[in-house]
């Protein structure tokens, strides 16, 4: 099977100091809180599911905190959003409480789906998913920016992908259609080089994705990188104005890592140890504290208090979660659609 090397990829060209300048003291703490909790939620959430209290499927966020953090800090909330089942970081940045995830996370009552998704199928008023099948929320997407145009509102639809569901042909259908149709829809590929144990190298034909495969569809084509909370934020913001002006659909590839394995239950054998050291270097929470740190706006002391704050919160949750009831069996059936055609 033909495999490449790394592409050469040209990231969206920009200034950290004018993102630092532009954001602001307030602005820039909220942001490295919002990305704490996170990486908190996932450390936590982890640690339980290690100790029996949760089950099922779980795939952390590990490592990818400033994609999100930066889309939705640029965007709002008041979009439509999709992502995979890896889902826990976008629905925390919409807005779902910790409590309502972890407790969703235990199989309960009080969580986020009333303890019937678990991990892959968090939701909330402006997330259509949490989606279980690789590429599932393309569609899903493509027909939100679809409706956003139908009804003339001043929106946009995000869609955030796998770099494995770029191979899938719900992308190329959707993509097609939106191109189509100037569907004001924002395609995110999150490469995190790996889908499940494939390199994307031995996975995908062409590379760097979203410059090559953009002018396929008639689109533009936008290459971030995602360990860098400034770059995502500046490309995000050029990206979005351009949408809502063009109502065009664009590709975005953002290069990150994950510092997990695909799932919670992946031994990770398809990587070295020492790879695997090496991506974690790039963490892009320490990276974004360090800019922080350089500005004189953060120490390492406020630091310190704002991550024992989250983790403070995500304690609570688990507390929350494990004090929450059982489903009651008899509502089982609720809500599905039994019964044939
Ligand atoms: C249609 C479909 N095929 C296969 C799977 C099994 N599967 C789950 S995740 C995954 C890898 C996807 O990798 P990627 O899109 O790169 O996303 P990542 O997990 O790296 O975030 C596969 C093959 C699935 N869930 N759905």
């Amino acid at each position: 099977m033909k495999e490449h090397g790394a592409p050469e990829y040209h990231f969206f060209p920009s200034d950290s100091a004018k993102v630092i300048k532009q954001l602001g003291k307030d602005a820039l703490l909220k942001h490295l809180e919002r990305m704490l909790l996170i990486r908190n939620f996932e450390i936590r959430a982890e640690s339980a599911y290690l100790q029996g209290k949760i089950g099922g499927f779980f795939h952390s966020y590990m490592g990818q905190e400033a994609i999100q953090t930066s889309a939705v800090g640029v965007m709002g909330q008041n979009n439509w959003w999709s992502t995979t089942y890896r889902c826990h970081a976008l629905a925390l940045l919409l807005g779902a409480t910790p409590n309502e995830l972890m407790a969703e996370l235990y199989g309960k009552v009080t969580g986020n789906a009333l303890g019937r998704g678990g991990s892959m199928h968090f939701f909330t008023d402006r997330m259509l998913g949490g989606n279980g099948i690789v590429g599932a929320q393309i569609p899903v997407a493509t027909g939100a920016a679809f409706t956003i145009k139908y009804k003339k509102q001043n929106e946009v639809s995000v869609c955030f992908l796998g770099d494995g569901a770029v191979a899938q042909g719900a992308f190329h259908e959707s993509l097609n259609l939106a191109a189509l149709m100037d569907l004001p829809c924002i395609y995110v590929i999150e490469n995190n080089q790996w889908g499940m144990g494939t390199a994307v190298a031995r996975a995908i034909s062409v590379q760097p994705m979203a410059e090559k495969k953009a002018p396929g569809y008639g689109m533009k084509g936008y290459t971030l990188d995602g360990m860098d909370f400034f770059n995502c934020y500046a490309g995000f913001q050029h990206i979005f104005e351009e949408v809502k002006t063009t109502s065009r659909p664009v590709l975005v590839e953002v290069v990150t890592e994950r510092f997990r394995g695909h799932s919670i239950s992946d031994p990770g054998l398809y990587r070295s140890k020492e790879d695997l050291q090496q991506c974690m270097t790039k963490d892009p929470i320490l990276r974004y504290f360090q800019a922080l740190a350089d500005t004189k706006i953060l120490d390492d002391a406020g630091y310190q208090e704002m991550d024992q704050k989250q983790k403070d919160l995500v304690i609570a949750s688990m507390k929350f979660a494990e004090e929450s009831a059982w489903p009651d069996p008899v509502t089982l059936e609720e809500d599905v659609i039994l019964g044939g055609f």
